[in-house]
């Protein structure tokens, strides 16, 4: 098997691609890493796997076609994980552009090259719970109506759409597995779990949106790597469709008091802020179609956090080095109107 697996050096694709050449895989002969190191890239990620002649990593934009296509021939690529986006949905309130041309143009550009390519077994596009929307009652199946309500999510729905579209069109072999948040080492600390610990660990505030009881369903990004191997050992028709979920729901606010008491501080560093526009209230996954070909979590909520946790108070130098220069004109700018306005109660849903 020779995979491409792009946005290698984000935060899942970092952990995909280490697990993946730890474990020595069978069938793996060659792993090409495509990643444009944009803020949230981090070449130093994959340090170390330079060594296994498996490995190589290429810098380059998921949208430049030609790139993409020379770079599936030269490589003779069978297998595309795709992992790379723009990825924040804060960011993608600011700006839409960029998550229009990544996300969308992005994965057109990888379905282009595949297609009609002979011998080609599986394009796997790691798409999101988001696409559902918010989930009132109940969890998504695979086959719910896409309601995007972030800028983000209409992205990687169109994303999605474009996947059906190929595999329906030109037969391309293209699978799209929907996960939930994920959780873990190497997350960019824009995103709530390294955010609120790395906040911790400096005594800052840390931003709660709304009233804080928004809920997530959290997966652990091993269990997650290890979901995406099994998919795609399924060998799936085209346009199947798998969601991952370890159905670990939990309102924002209960995951800050754990993530407080795992680094013993106080209560009082939690601040309610105002809300995230268009903020869904809950998002839950049923992941039964997956667990009927036999894929099960293995990392319980409460080991893996506390794992999480400990993986962040000891690499202060890995996030120190992020959450500097212009990371801190993007806390600047997301935050400190946020926090001036801030209370130590919550606030009324919605405000
Ligand atoms: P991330 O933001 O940590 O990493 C994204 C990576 O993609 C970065 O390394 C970045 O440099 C790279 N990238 C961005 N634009 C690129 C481009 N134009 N060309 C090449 N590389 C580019 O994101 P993540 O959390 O690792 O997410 C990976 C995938 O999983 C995304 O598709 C995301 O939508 C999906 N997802 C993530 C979560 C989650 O909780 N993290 C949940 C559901 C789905
Ligand atoms: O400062 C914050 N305060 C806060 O209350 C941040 C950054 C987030 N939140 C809330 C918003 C959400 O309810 O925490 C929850 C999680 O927020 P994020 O970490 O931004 O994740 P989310 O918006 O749920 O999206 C994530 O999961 C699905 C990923 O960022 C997406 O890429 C993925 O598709």
């Amino acid at each position: 098997m020779r995979a491409l697996v792009t946005g290698a050096a984000g935060f899942i694709g970092t952990n995909f691609v280490r697990q993946t050449l730890a474990r020595k895989r069978e069938g793996i002969d060659r792993l090409v890493a495509l990643d444009l190191l944009t803020y949230a890239g981090n070449y130093a990620n994959l340090t170390g796997l330079e060594s296994d002649p498996r490995f190589r990593f290429v810098r380059g934009d998921v949208a430049d076609r030609d790139r993409v296509a020379a770079l599936v021939a030269e490589e003779a690529i069978d297998v595309i994980v795709h992992c790379a986006a723009e990825t924040h949905v804060d960011r993608s309130i600011v700006d839409g552009a960029p998550f229009l041309v990544t996300n969308v143009h992005g994965t057109l550009a990888l379905l282009e090259a595949v297609r009609g390519r002979p011998g080609f077994r599986c394009f796997l596009h790691v798409s999101t719970d988001e696409v559902y929307g918010s989930v009132a009652e109940g969890r998504s199946t695979e086959s719910a109506p896409l309601r995007p309500s972030s800028p983000y999510a209409a992205s990687k729905a169109a994303a999605d759409g474009f996947v059906f579209a190929y595999a329906a069109t030109y037969g391309v072999p293209a699978v799209i597995t929907r996960c939930s948040n994920n959780y873990g080492p190497y997350q960019f600390p824009e995103k709530l779990i390294p955010l609120f610990v790395t906040n911790a660990l400096d005594g800052e505030s840390l931003p709660l949106y709304g009233d804080g009881m928004n809920v997530r369903d959290w997966l652990h990004v091993e269990d997650h790597a290890e979901a995406l191997w099994h998919v795609l050992g399924l060998r799936a028709a085209p346009g199947e469709v798998f969601n991952i979920s370890a159905e670990n729901e939990m309102p924002n606010r209960a995951l800050t008091e754990q993530i407080l008491r795992l680094l013993d501080r106080p209560a009082n560093l939690v601040r309610y802020v105002a809300d995230r526009p268009g903020h869904d209230r809950r998002y839950a996954l049923d992941p039964g179609k997956l667990r009927a070909t036999g894929w099960r979590p293995q990392v319980s909520f409460a080991d893996g956090l506390a794992r999480t946790v400990a993986w962040y108070r000891e690499r202060r130098a890995w996030w120190e080095a992020i959450k500097s220069g212009t990371y801190r004109d993007y806390y600047d700018r997301m935050y400190s109107g946020r926090l001036a306005g801030s209370s130590a109660a919550p606030r009324e849903p919605g405000v």
